[in-house]
């Protein structure tokens, strides 16, 4: 490793000698002097050369300044370059207030001399050539808040005393329904590629781990090209036992998310506010419950009438219950909670005494559903009749059904999109941005 200094350490250093690395953002080749906007990870800053531009004999050094000066002037953005140089503090400098007059400078790396992509590129092109695009500060923030986010919820869940899996993602059978299903041979037989870690998040309850998590990959073979849906994405998933119903799972549910926004708020809140000019907003508890029945009753009120037969919301329903949610209680997140039991999978449990509603929800975010909850149908001769009522056959199912024959807790969770979480949080227009490298139906490069 070089003994370089990255560039958001620069401000703390004392005037005097430095090495930086990293690429070139733009050259401005001015007769007398040269500057260079150098990018890293961390920041970006200012370094200049005072250019000579022939041999002078009265100057030190002509020959190596000659050359220094020409390196500059060839040099492509993107090019990853080394410099060693003097450290300056200096208020007139408009970016960080410093620059480093270069000493010396290594080509390490060259780029081609036209970047295949500009700013104003389709999202399209920009995904093709996503290890560029990435270079962006605003893209870079991205995944640092991922990282926060994420590192927030796992800490909240292990002080919790929750176990963290890692579940198979091949598997015998599909785990939410044979729509959207990836199918792959598998030596003599056929495997599929998981939906959800829904089967095996629920064995660990009668393997008595109490309460666990994942955050993983899950796989779809969805052909739409929403803003919202990709063929594989990483899904936040949760699962405990002794719940009462969907109420306590809820109640996890949105400590998690608060967990994860106060650390987001804490740590990137300015620069979100600088990139995005989006104000974190920590919600409040308890977030807002709304029954799915009393939900058509708001929109019809708003003269709103969800079009699907089938009684779940559809986009615009979403976006125009998290507007009333908005408006009238100041929330960016509501549970829309007992969902009609003709839209939900047979392993959510249905209510006590009205079986045309399930204990599940789901959670809308800015707008947008971005998560699943239930409580599980634990008791084996429910979950059968449930199962074959779906047109599932039992037998398929054999291994998942044993999980409650040999004695389990009564339990629920909850899965969660990631790339949709961030795209809400940040105000951005689809999880083609918020997904590292993301996988659609046209879509398995690079
Ligand atoms: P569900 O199918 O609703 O529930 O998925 C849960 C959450 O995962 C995200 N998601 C997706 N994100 C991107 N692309 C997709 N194709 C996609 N499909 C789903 C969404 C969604 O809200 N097993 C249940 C959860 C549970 O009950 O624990 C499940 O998978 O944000």
């Amino acid at each position: 490793m070089t003994s370089r200094t990255r560039v958001s350490a620069l401000s703390a250093l004392p005037d005097g000698p430095v090495v930086v690395s990293g690429w070139v953002d733009t050259v401005r080749d001015q007769k007398k002097v040269q500057f260079v906007i150098l990018r890293d990870e961390s920041g970006a800053v200012q370094l200049v050369n005072p250019a000579i531009r022939e041999l002078d004999p009265e100057v030190d050094n002509a020959a190596e300044r000659l050359a220094l000066t020409e390196t500059i002037s060839a040099l492509n953005a993107g090019t990853f370059i080394t410099v060693t140089g003097q450290l300056k503090a200096d208020e007139r400098v408009k970016l960080g207030g410093l620059e480093v007059k270069i000493d010396s400078l290594t080509v390490v790396t060259e780029a081609q001399p036209e970047p295949p992509i500009a700013e104003d590129s389709s999202v399209d092109k920009r995904m093709d050539w996503r290890f560029l695009d990435l270079r962006r500060p605003d893209a870079n923030l991205i995944f640092r808040v991922q990282t926060t986010f994420e590192h927030a919820m796992r800490c909240w869940w292990v002080d919790n005393d929750f176990i963290e899996l890692h579940t198979p993602k091949l598997m015998a059978s599909a785990s939410e329904s044979r729509a959207e299903l990836f199918e792959m041979d598998y030596f003599e037989t056929k495997a599929y590629l998981a939906q959800s870690p829904q089967f095996f998040k629920q064995m660990a309850q009668p393997a008595g781990f109490g309460a666990i998590f994942e955050i993983g990959p899950a796989f779809r073979a969805d052909p739409s090209f929403t803003s919202r849906h990709a063929t594989e994405f990483t899904s936040v998933d949760a699962e405990m036992s002794w719940v009462e119903s969907h109420e306590d799972v809820m109640a996890m549910h949105e400590s998690v998310v608060v967990a994860g926004l106060t650390a987001v708020a804490e740590k990137h809140g300015e620069a979100i506010q600088a990139a995005y000019g989006i104000e974190v907003q920590v919600p409040t508890l308890p977030f807002p419950r709304i029954t799915l029945a009393d939900a058509h009753e708001i929109l019809k009120a708003r003269g709103y009438t969800v079009p699907r037969a089938d009684g779940d919301l559809d986009p615009e329903g979403e976006r125009q219950l998290s507007a009333y949610v908005k408006e009238e209680l100041g929330h960016d997140f509501v549970f829309v909670t007992d969902y009609f039991t003709n839209i939900r999978p047979f392993y959510h449990m249905r209510r006590e005494g009205d079986g045309s509603v399930t204990n599940s929800y789901d959670l809308i975010y800015n707008g947008t559903e971005i998560s699943t909850g239930a409580q599980r149908e634990h008791r084996v001769d429910v979950l059968i009749e449930q199962a074959k009522e779906k047109g599932l056959d039992p037998e398929e199912l054999d291994f998942y059904l044993d999980f409650f024959r040999h004695g389990v807790p009564p339990h629920g969770g909850f899965g969660m999109g990631l790339a949709r979480f961030l795209m809400l949080l940040l105000g951005l227009p689809s999880i083609r941005e918020t997904t590292y490298l993301f996988r659609g139906p046209n879509r398995l490069l690079p």
